[in-house]
């Protein structure tokens, strides 16, 4: 049986949760027949409704799915949450098989020995890499209670963010513009800085925005206070007033501490966090970013003086750069788009 063809509708059913889950996990669910034919899919829409394999099951009204193959991509939960679980509804519904893509890392969940205590035989780890990628905030979430964090950024193939004079519209096309809107969705807020504000004043259209402006020197009038919840991290005030959480923070060599600006926001339930600014706090971010989004536009400046992407520290030895691992190459004509990760 392929069980890899049914894992990726899996992965792609997950998807429709992004945006909408956090901070539980992105989770599909395909059902077999007994004679191996796709009769049902499901899918954890939104926090706190039907998991995957419950949303599934209980389209099923006939009994079809006696004998049959359940597949999802996260071992089915064991424990009694927002719903019942979905173990005991697999079991009560006379599924056979159950394949799986990866373990639950939510320690109260224990659905592969359930399911084995009641003579029903598991398969585990297919796709089991690609699942991880999907719920990789849930499993950093879960295992070390820190936020997940990725950096965006578009670049020219110098890898300058703008020229000297600030000039930066536009660096990449509007095809590659729109992408960063499908990745914004799958963050729990985006985070940007005072000089991203001043230079540019964008709108960034998002639920949830964190401001980094430790003097407190932008116009609560720009267009990015215009919309969303906003958390404004600022070294004078703490209080909540015309719909603005100003959070104080500490500030170290005239810099914000982004370790404490992490711990407050996971506090407040954020747990995906994108950054989207210049080459100063993509820098200082560098340290904490799981993840790299880098749009490349087939252009030079030429100039040294414009602005680069990362620009934190000097450096004499090239073996003194930080490495990563490229994950995937995308085409967004004319740009692409570089994902990648840190070797840690
Ligand atoms: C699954 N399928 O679709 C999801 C699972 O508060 P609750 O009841 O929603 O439970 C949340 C936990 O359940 C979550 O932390 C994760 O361990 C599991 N989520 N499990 O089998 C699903 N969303
Ligand atoms: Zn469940």
């Amino acid at each position: 049986m392929n069980y890899e063809k049914y894992m990726n509708i899996c992965i792609q059913l997950a998807k429709n949760g992004e945006g909408k889950v956090s901070p539980n996990p992105l989770v599909g669910c395909v059902v077999l027949d007994k004679d191996g034919n796709q009769i049902s899919t499901g899918y954890h829409a939104k926090y706190g409704e039907n998991h995957a394999e419950r949303d599934a099951l209980l389209k099923l009204k006939n009994g079809e799915e006696k004998d049959g193959t359940l597949i999802v991509n996260l071992e089915p939960c064991s424990h009694h949450g927002k719903t019942p679980p979905c173990v005991d509804l697999i079991i009560e519904r006379g599924i056979k098989k159950v394949v799986i893509g990866m373990r639950d890392v939510n320690p109260i969940v224990n659905g592969v020995q359930k399911l084995k205590n009641a003579g029903i035989e598991v398969i585990e780890g297919v796709l089991e890499d690609k699942c991880k990628e999907l719920n990789e905030i849930f499993i950093k979430n879960m295992t070390q209670n820190k936020p997940f964090v990725a950096i965006k950024t578009a670049t020219t193939l110098d890898g300058k963010i703008a020229t000297s004079t600030g000039s930066s519209k536009w660096i990449t096309s509007s095809e590659a513009r729109e992408e960063v809107k499908n990745i914004r969705n799958r963050y729990d807020a985006i985070m940007t800085t005072s000089s991203t504000i001043l230079a540019d004043n964008p709108s960034m259209i998002h639920n949830k925005k964190i401001i980094l402006d430790r003097c407190l020197k932008t116009d609560l009038e720009s267009k990015i206070y215009k919309q969303g919840e906003i958390y404004l991290f600022n070294q004078t005030i703490d209080m909540f007033e015309g719909g603005i959480n100003f959070i104080k923070t500490p500030s170290k060599e005239n810099k914000l501490d982004l370790n404490f600006v992490l711990k407050r926001t996971n506090e407040l339930g954020i747990k995906s966090i994108l950054i989207e600014a210049g080459g100063h706090l993509n820098g200082e971010a560098l340290k904490y970013a799981d993840k790299i989004y880098h749009f490349i536009a087939p252009k030079i400046t030429g100039d040294n003086s414009s602005l680069s992407c990362f620009d934190y520290r000097k450096i004499s030895e090239i073996s003194e750069s930080s490495e990563y691992t490229i994950d995937s190459v995308e085409i967004f004509e004319p740009d692409i788009l570089l994902t990648y990760y840190p070797n840690r």
